[in-house]
């Protein structure tokens, strides 16, 4: 479609004056449709391999251990390719017409302002984009949020400042009850034992202000709300077995940085005979130990808080003169 006549003309002439311009445009055209080809092959090329690990997850956090953190790891990759097959394809135009259009004299090149089909399309190619972006995002969100009717283990976490306590409970809700405990001090950093191909529900509360339950390898952090807000989520099973560091996300006072736990991830036949040397009497170390397991935390470790020597008003401080 073409514009107003008077804007038209001076290109028009030129263009229908040159011999060669019909086989320019061609070649233009050609180039246009090779360059498309080429992003399609290398992006074929991108997806033959694992396109997050050759670039370096696109700034996400690789190693997810649970199948939720797999999903929300691929669907970020995904965006990304999508965003960057837009990207390469928005670039090769700009650079075209920056070639193809220079300035070669004083007549205007062609105008296409007013053409319908390109402005029709420059409105629905975004639209449609989004679309689909937030059809997956909504289908990912949707599933990481999902809670099953009958967990294999649920767990409760307790927050408070500055430590975790782990309630391991024969059901869900506040009704439930807790079979084993173990509870974080200065000295030991509380290590959560869970088995892989379980289903696991979480069930957060805090004893006093806003903390944030977060073990990256699980791509997923909630807060931990006080009063009668239970943050509960799930995860329907950790894959990978070993020692994770927790930690709060979220500011909860002087020593919110020094409130970590350890994720230890045991074999299911492992984890059930945590909770019956638990349930037996045992302390979370020999319970541990009993396991075959490493007693204490091994991906963090209790920080020397200092908390007297910053206190600009320790105990024996001197006394004021003439006090
Ligand atoms: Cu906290």
């Amino acid at each position: 479609m073409v514009a107003r006549s008077s804007e038209v003309r001076p290109s028009a002439v030129r263009h229908s004056a040159s011999p060669g311009a019909g086989g320019r445009r061609r070649r233009g055209a050609g180039r246009l449709a090779g360059l498309g080809l080429g992003g399609v092959a290398l992006l074929v090329l991108l997806t033959g391999c694992d396109v997050g690990a050759a670039f370096d997850g696109f700034g996400w956090p690789q190693g997810g251990i649970s199948a939720e953190s797999r999903r929300m790891y691929d669907l970020w990759i995904a965006s990304c390719i999508a965003a960057l097959a837009v990207g390469v394809f928005v670039w090769g135009l700009i650079f075209w017409c920056v070639v193809r259009y220079r300035k070669r004299g004083n007549a205007l090149p062609v105008q296409t302002r007013y053409n319908m089909p390109m402005e029709f399309l420059y409105t629905i190619a975004p639209i449609l984009i989004v679309s689909v972006l937030f059809y997956y995002t909504a289908i990912v969100q949707t599933d990481v949020d999902k809670l099953s009717k009958n967990p294999d283990v649920t767990v409760e976490v307790v927050a408070f400042k500055w430590n975790w306590q782990f309630n391991y409970r024969d059901g869900q809700g506040p009704e439930a009850r807790t079979t084993a405990s173990t509870l974080g001090t200065s000295e030991v950093i509380p290590v959560l034992v869970l088995p892989t191909n379980r289903s696991i529900r979480f069930e957060e509360t805090s004893r006093d202000v806003i903390h944030s339950f977060w073990v990256p390898e699980l791509l997923f952090k909630r807060d931990v709300m006080p009063g009668k807000i239970r943050n509960v989520f799930e995860v329907s099973s950790l894959e990978t077995e070993g020692a994770f560091v927790g930690r709060c996300a979220e500011l909860c006072g002087s020593y919110h940085a020094f409130m970590n736990f350890e994720l230890r991830v045991v074999s299911p036949e492992k984890y059930d005979q945590f909770l019956a040397a638990k349930q037996g009497g045992k302390s979370t170390q020999d319970a541990l130990a009993a396991i075959g397991e490493e007693p204490y935390a091994e991906t963090t470790k209790p920080f020397d808080t200092r908390r007297t020597q910053s206190n600009f008003n320790p105990d024996d401080a001197p006394a004021f003169p003439g006090s």
